[in-house]
């Protein structure tokens, strides 16, 4: 049984037509929180709910509100953010009944004590969380100077920096956004949870009806079947490490390519040849500093091992940067250029693993026996969840390049190869 206020909150639906009695589906408690529950058997692909377009919350929704001429210039993310936490505060807010179903908090990482951090150490997913959470701070620092102090008469009541931060990991977590556009929160819709066992992520359109289809409809269907009694699932999102999904939702998966580790490479400005390498990195589409995701059971992304090359450039092999070769440098950064130079890649690559790999705080074996004790609790869940999934990927990496440190001597090299005679004429050329 639903608790009172997710019952009336139905209730008000019902009454104002967003929902009929027939409904496919109905909210209920389930281990995620709230959730959509089937009514009766679902069929692949249909449609379980209609929500028309007056009861979304858009930058449209705060455009027509009494903080319209205010929120003009705001990122959708905030002034949908801002307009929650203002009829949150209201007493008769139109949204009363949906803001009372919206819990406290999730187990977003943006939501965690200090204590609870503690358990990240070490990881990327700590310091994105930092990040996020200076960016929301200064939002909000200037929210306060720019619209919050200057209108007090739209804002009676005083928002504070945690009640941002609510209205921020609601909108983050709940509202639909496909491609980071038309960011808009669905009540009702917005209570489905996400299933790593729903593995398409068409889940919902925007269709209209009525008289020149003007009256618009967020339409909402499972793509699978499901049976009557069970939780409705979506995916969310196919593409989102676990580090992603922790930030973002507050849970991660357990499937193995859901743990990723981005790599920072960049071109030192110290480097003598810095300009040459900055010119031909971005004749190749990158930069000083280049990214790359790596994934758990993937192949390296396809530019590393170039770009690597690139990076570690030097000593014998600094004649490619000559005028003469500039041309084949490129094709030259696919494959071997040197042994030098090949292992230099290995050598780089394989410190930064084993230093950044001694910043956790605990081995695999030790996350592994803590997530084997069947730990409840769900945070503790998700940062040993992330660690271990980090440590996996910089062990793959380490164990890459430490393949490759063993067939140095199999490698076949373009300094090898290039002819001695042709090398020495062509110097003589480019100096006259
Ligand atoms: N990531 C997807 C789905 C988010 C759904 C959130 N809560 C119901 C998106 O941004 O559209």
């Amino acid at each position: 049984q639903p608790p009172p206020e997710v019952h009336t909150f139905w209730q008000w639906l019902c009454d104002q037509g967003v929902v009929s009695a027939d409904s496919p589906v109905r909210p209920a408690t389930v281990t995620e929180g709230l959730g959509l529950v089937a009514k009766r058997d679902i069929s692949e692909n249909e449609v379980v709910l209609e929500v028309p377009k007056k009861f979304w919350i858009n930058p449209d929704t705060v455009a027509a509100s009494k903080i319209g001429n205010v929120c003009r210039e705001l990122k959708p993310i905030i002034s949908v953010s801002l307009f929650l936490i203002r009829e949150k505060k209201r007493e008769d807010s139109p949204w009363r009944l949906y803001l009372d179903i919206l819990p406290e908090s999730t187990d977003s990482t943006v939501f965690w004590s200090e204590e609870e951090l503690v358990e990240l150490q070490g990881t990327q997913l700590l310091g994105t969380t930092i990040d996020v959470k200076e960016y929301i701070r200064n939002e909000f620092l200037k929210l306060e100077e720019q619209i919050l102090l200057p209108h007090k008469e739209l804002f009676p009541c005083p928002i504070t920096f945690d009640d941002f931060l609510w209205g921020f990991g609601m909108v983050r977590s709940r509202a639909f956004s496909r491609g980071g556009q038309n960011l808009v929160v669905v009540p009702l819709a917005d209570l489905i949870n996400h299933s790593q066992k729903i593995t398409t992520e068409g889940y919902a359109e925007i269709k209209g009806t009525g008289p020149f289809s003007r009256n618009l409809l967020f339409s909402l269907w499972s793509s699978v079947a499901v049976k009557a009694g069970e939780q409705v699932f979506i995916q969310y999102d196919l593409d989102k490490s676990n580090a992603k999904l922790a930030l973002d939702y507050g849970f991660i998966e357990s499937k193995s390519d859901r743990n990723a580790y981005t790599l920072t490479l960049e071109i030192p400005e110290s480097d003598p040849f810095f300009e040459d390498k900055l010119d031909i990195a971005e004749s190749i589409g990158l930069s000083e500093t280049a990214y790359f995701d790596i994934i758990l059971g993937r192949p390296l992304p396809p530019m590393m091992l170039p770009y690597l090359r690139l990076v570690a450039l030097g000593g014998p092999d600094a004649f490619l940067f000559d005028f003469s070769f500039r041309s084949t440098i490129l094709g030259q950064l696919d494959s071997p250029i040197s042994r030098a130079n090949e292992e230099l890649i290995c050598q780089m690559v394989r410190d930064s693993c084993k230093s950044t790999l001694s910043g956790y705080h605990t081995t695999i074996e030790e996350d592994e026996r803590l997530l084997e004790g069947g730990n409840p609790d769900p945070r503790l869940r998700i940062a040993v969840g992330v660690r271990a999934g980090e440590k996996r990927v910089l062990q793959q990496i380490d164990g890459i390049f430490k393949e490759r440190e063993l067939k140095l001597n199999e490698l076949e090299y373009y300094q090898d190869q290039r002819p001695q005679q042709h090398y020495t004429s062509l110097r003589i050329e480019t100096r006259a």
